[in-house]
């Protein structure tokens, strides 16, 4: 492709002419003859012409499909340099905003009169990799710092929250391989362990060990970083760490030595990408996979709060990890336990006008209702699911529908919270009442009798608002 650059100044032609070249057949058009002659000598294409004819171009064999590139640098004449283009059949314009201060009011300008320009600026052009080289430098720093006050430690401990999910894990694995450190030299721990399928299967896949820890072995550690949590969360645990790692929103009320807090950020595990890149850690597939997961599930793939740092790093890991394995924690959702729950929903469920109803009796754990309530929200015609189970000696509902319909928290308020927990949004919601309490309030009910009231129970709940509109249908 041809491209011709109209300038005024040589360091414009020096980058164009090596950014471009050799995609592209560049020649330069510069008004001052001694300028031409000297970067002509120097090798470069360049000839001397009158930028504001159109004659210029026709000569220079301007056809629709030569990208033409004008230097901007705020002098005037710029406008007869367009029209000149334009006369002499260009169309692929761009000019290139150097040194300008409004480039934005200075591009309104141009495309109300050639709307079909594109207005660049160098700053913008540079401005991107120049600022990203240099935030590179800045946690290259603070790396080496906190690398360095970890260094002498005997042993490290990287805390993370309750029930730790696969961000926080992949954080810790990361921590750990920029710390330069084993599994013995610094432990990977939680107050309380994981707990959910998807997050165990993970931990086995992976081999990742989360060491148990108890609040009184926190001092027989000699340095303490977090991962993907802050020292508030462990109210009267600890108040002060070395190092805190998070996304989450910044907190008060705890010290700590180094801290990189970033809650724009989809993930920890973006940040500590951008660690380990500062320095340029090596990282293992295990780590790069576990990232990868990491940014995957804390951003549901991109769903929620998902920025481009998020995609870059997930780019960058992308092929370092096994993508295999990704697939197979993915599954993890499907356990042989819950599909057992699934079979049994399916047996005992009721449908009716579009809801979804069933008790599962005893359950394991709270996370299978939940699980249910979604799976069943996913039947075609299926709008609201209202799950149920008994869990030690609480009754535990998950409310789920597709978002546009009455709001799912109002229903568990309106029926439960005078017994119990009841809460949530338009489109989810949970009820914790000990099951005592509800069978004061609605009777001592069999497992199906329980079903058959709690669906007689959404029904006058959504058809209480339908109420009105019978009306109007009827009058
Ligand atoms: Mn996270």
């Amino acid at each position: 492709m041809r491209c011709l650059a109209v300038c005024r100044s040589e360091v414009v032609i020096r980058t164009l002419s090596e950014v471009l070249q050799p995609s592209f057949e560049v020649e330069f058009l510069v008004e001052s003859k001694l300028l031409a002659r000297r970067l002509h000598d120097a090798g470069l294409n360049v000839s001397p012409a009158d930028p504001k004819r159109t004659d210029t171009y026709i000569k220079a064999d301007v056809t629709p499909g030569t990208c033409v590139v004008v230097e901007d640098d705020g002098m005037r004449g710029l406008r007869r340099t367009l029209e000149a283009i334009r006369d002499a059949g260009g169309t692929l314009v761009y000019v290139l905003g150097v040194g300008i201060p409004h480039a934005a009011e200075r591009e309104e300008q141009l495309k109300s009169a050639f709307p079909e320009l594109s207005y660049l600026t160098m700053a913008e052009l540079f401005g991107g990799p120049l600022l990203t080289e240099f935030s590179r430098s800045l946690t290259r720093l603070k790396v080496q710092q906190y690398q360095r006050f970890f260094a002498d430690a005997a042993r490290v401990l990287i805390l993370l929250h309750n029930d730790p999910d696969p961000d926080a894990m992949a954080s810790g694995l990361a921590l750990r391989n920029l710390l330069h450190r084993t599994k013995t030299t610094a432990v990977i721990g939680a107050i309380r362990g994981v707990t959910r399928p998807e997050n165990l299967r993970m931990v086995n896949l992976l081999d990742i060990h989360v060491e148990p820890i108890r609040p009184e072995q926190i001092p027989e550690f000699d340095r303490i970083a977090m991962v993907d949590v802050q020292p508030h969360y462990f109210p009267g645990v600890i108040s002060h760490a070395d190092l805190v790692i998070d996304h989450h929103p910044e907190q008060t009320g705890y010290s700590a030595v180094y801290k990189d807090i970033r809650t724009d950020y989809g993930s920890t595990s973006t940040i500590l990408c951008e660690h380990l890149r500062a320095v340029d850690e090596k990282i293992s597939e295990r780590t790069a996979t576990a990232m990868l997961y990491a940014i995957k599930s804390d951003t549901l793939f991109f769903n929620r709060q998902a920025t481009r740092v998020d995609v870059d790093a997930f780019s960058y890991l992308y092929p370092l990890a096994d993508a295999m394995l990704i697939r197979k924690m993915e599954g993890a959702e499907i356990t042989a336990e819950r599909l057992n729950y699934v079979l049994k929903a399916n047996q005992q469920g009721q449908m009716s006008e579009q809801i979804f109803c069933t008790f599962l009796g005893p359950t394991p754990r709270e996370d299978v209702i939940a699980y249910i309530a979604e799976f069943y929200l996913q039947l075609e015609n299926v709008k609201w699911t209202v799950v149920s189970g008994i869990v030690n000696d609480s009754l535990v509902m998950s409310v789920r529908n597709l978002g546009y319909s009455r709001n799912a928290g109002d229903f568990v308020r309106r029926y439960f919270a005078d017994i119990g927990s009841a809460g949530g949004h338009r489109a989810m919601a949970k009820a914790v009442v000990p099951f005592a309490a509800f069978r004061d309030k609605f009777g001592t009910l069999r497992a199906d009798q329980v079903t058959g009231k709690v669906l007689s129970l959404v029904l006058e709940f959504l058809h209480e608002h339908q109420a009105p509109e019978r009306k109007l249908v009827k009058a």
